[in-house]
């Protein structure tokens, strides 16, 4: 007999870059409405998260002032609150940004720096409520892929995590409201990455919700020779052995597929 829903299905984060170069959909949303536009789609795809980002992380992108992530992030982020009852993150590794996204509502800080930048620790401890996740990344976005080197990543990418969720339980961040990501893409190799897929389990037992963003990213156009138009199914092969193995949120730019398999491979794992 099928069995039902014991423990929910993972969650799909869908993407909302509000910026004009970001990496795979760069300048598609730059405007409110054409960003509200999107949420709405995302939302009716099944999307249990956006997550709204104002400064591209892909390797070489320009940095912005947080006034300018402000303009871009803020009006996105109040007018989805308001129109929609999904969970909104906030992509940003600026204290001042976090302070205003908290202050209107945001559900999740994703950071990319995993709170190391000024006085981000004590915007997000400020809150007693906002989740963050905490990423992995060698380097800066801007050089992160100019020969990343480890000599063992797994390993490496473990310790940095456990070190940074140690620094936010310090600081009064309660450990229910921390998620982890060993940063796909972010300083690492196409064998990184594919190690770090392989051995994903090394995270998700450490007992915080993983979250993993694969969608579109160059170790599938390495792979695979596709360009970043042509790599949905290998986005969703990845997303379903991460789910396979025990991720908790898929951060992708295809909602409405995303969420197809994330629901078909939870529904096989829950089968006993
Ligand atoms: C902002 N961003 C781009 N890729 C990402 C990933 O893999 N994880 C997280 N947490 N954020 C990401």
């Amino acid at each position: 007999m099928l069995q039902e829903n014991i423990d929910a299905a993972p969650q799909v984060m869908g993407v909302l870059n509000v910026t004009p170069d970001s990496f795979s959909d760069g300048g598609n949303f730059f405007s409110v409405d054409a960003a509200l536009k999107y949420a709405h789609q995302m939302a009716e795809e099944g999307a249990d998260i956006i997550d709204i980002g104002g400064e591209s992380t892909r390797p070489g992108a320009q940095s912005v002032s947080a006034q300018e992530e402000l303009d871009r992030v803020m009006p996105v982020l109040l007018k989805i609150r308001a129109e929609l009852p999904l969970k909104t993150s906030v992509d940003t590794s600026k204290a001042e940004v976090m302070r205003e996204a908290i202050a209107g509502g945001a559900d999740v800080i994703n950071d990319v720096m995993a709170l190391r930048g000024e006085g981000s620790l004590a915007a997000v401890a400020a809150s007693n409520k906002v989740q963050v996740c905490l990423m992995h990344i060698q380097g800066e976005p801007r050089t992160m892929q100019e020969n990343p080197y480890y000599d063992d990543v797994v390993n490496e990418i473990k310790a940095f995590l456990l070190e940074r969720v140690q620094v936010c339980l310090e600081a009064g961040i309660a450990s229910s409201r921390i998620l982890i990501d060993p940063g796909f893409g972010f300083g690492k190799t196409v064998a990184h990455n594919l190690l770090l897929m392989k051995q994903l389990p090394v995270f998700t037992e450490l007992g915080y919700p993983v979250l993993v963003g694969l969608s579109r990213k160059s170790l599938i156009g390495k792979v695979l020779n596709k360009q970043v138009t042509e790599r949905l199914y290998g986005s969703l092969a990845l997303a379903v052995l991460a789910v396979s193995r025990g991720a908790r949120i898929i951060r992708t730019h295809d909602v409405a597929a995303t969420v197809d398999v994330v629901k078909m491979t939870h529904a096989v794992l829950q089968q006993t």
